[in-house]
């Protein structure tokens, strides 16, 4: 039995992870929302709710008292985008949140999973097969919260003994919540525009390869890194997980394998644009491999093959 947390449940993870929890284990699993984004539907029925705004330490607190809470996911994070319109909000939700969970984790002993990102490497890290272990500099507001919480979630384990851990998230590709805000949505949003038969335009230019990853296999991610034995960790915060690199043309061209006539133009987002090349083509997941096992169960070809059918049925096309 696992009495779970999760702050930003309903977000692009929040939303799956939830669900998941609540298949996977008997105990409580907590939807924690902000007022304005509250849970609807199977996630609002099938468990507790409770407000939860992680730059708020008490509501932190009540929740995992009132639950018995032994394992808090902290989902809650602008994506890269947004985050460098809005660096100190930011700030304030990555770390100054951050730090709320880890105090209140600390306190009532419960272990943390806090993502990572492929956006916590910057332009002088070695661009393919990105090691585990290497510079970590990057020009982003996301990337610096992301590097931080790194950092300080390690440092809650080696001084205060939190079992914190965490993984580097890919772009995450999903047919149920749309991300909105990163520098990776273009992979979801051409889908959805393949679906409807429309000209997707996209606004990463040709040549930018950046790693991506099915939801189902980062949900089975952040699963198993906290059930992972504790004692064959030598990484915690946190682990470079892979599963399939490309650029827009191989990802279009994959489609129309499956929808001939699908059309792509290029409107290229310098914000966007300038925050891609900045970050790995594809990262070496060696470690978290030999470390927990990892490994991912779909590809390009079988992620692309369930996005087209999944998205068919819920669009009504
Ligand atoms: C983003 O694009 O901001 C995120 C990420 C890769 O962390 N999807």
């Amino acid at each position: 039995m696992k009495n779970v947390l999760v702050i930003g449940s309903t977000g692009q993870i929040g939303s799956e992870l939830t669900m998941k929890l609540r298949h996977e284990y008997t105990g409580d699993i907590v939807a924690g929302y902000i007022r304005g984004a509250e849970p609807h539907g199977e996630l609002a029925e099938s468990g507790p709710a409770m407000e939860v705004d992680i730059t708020n330490a008490t509501q932190i607190a009540e929740a995992v008292e009132h639950y018995h809470v032994d394992t808090i996911y902290n989902l809650a994070a602008l994506l890269s985008a947004v985050a460098e319109n809005k660096p100190q909000l930011a700030w304030h939700i990555g770390i100054d949140g951050l730090i709320n969970v880890l105090e209140v984790a600390r306190e009532k002993h419960c272990a943390v999973f806090t993502p990572s990102s492929i956006g916590s490497f910057g332009p002088n890290a070695p661009k393919d097969g990105t090691p585990q272990d290497t510079i970590q500099q990057p020009r982003t507001m996301y990337g610096v919260t992301k590097v931080t919480g790194e950092l300080l979630s390690n440092y809650y384990a080696l001084k205060f003994g939190v079992d914190t851990r965490s993984v580097r998230f890919p772009g995450l590709i999903s047919y149920v919540t749309s991300p909105g805000g990163g520098t990776t949505d273009y992979a979801v949003d051409i889908y959805y525009s393949a679906v409807k038969g429309e000209v997707f335009k996209c606004p990463i230019a040709a040549g930018t390869f950046m790693d991506m990853m099915y939801m189902p296999d980062a949900l089975r991610a952040a699963i198993e890194i906290m059930e992972a034995d504790p004692d064959k960790l030598h990484h915690r915060n946190s682990f470079n997980i892979a599963s399939m690199s490309f650029d827009p043309e191989i990802i279009a061209g994959k489609i129309r394998e499956h929808i001939p006539d699908f059309e792509m133009v290029y409107d290229v987002d310098p914000l966007r644009q300038s925050i891609a090349e900045s970050w790995p083509n594809r990262l070496d997941d060696t470690c978290a491999r030999m470390e927990w096992g990892w490994k991912p169960e779909y590809d390009l070809e079988t992620m692309t093959i369930d996005m087209l059918d999944k998205l068919a049925r819920r669009l009504g096309k």
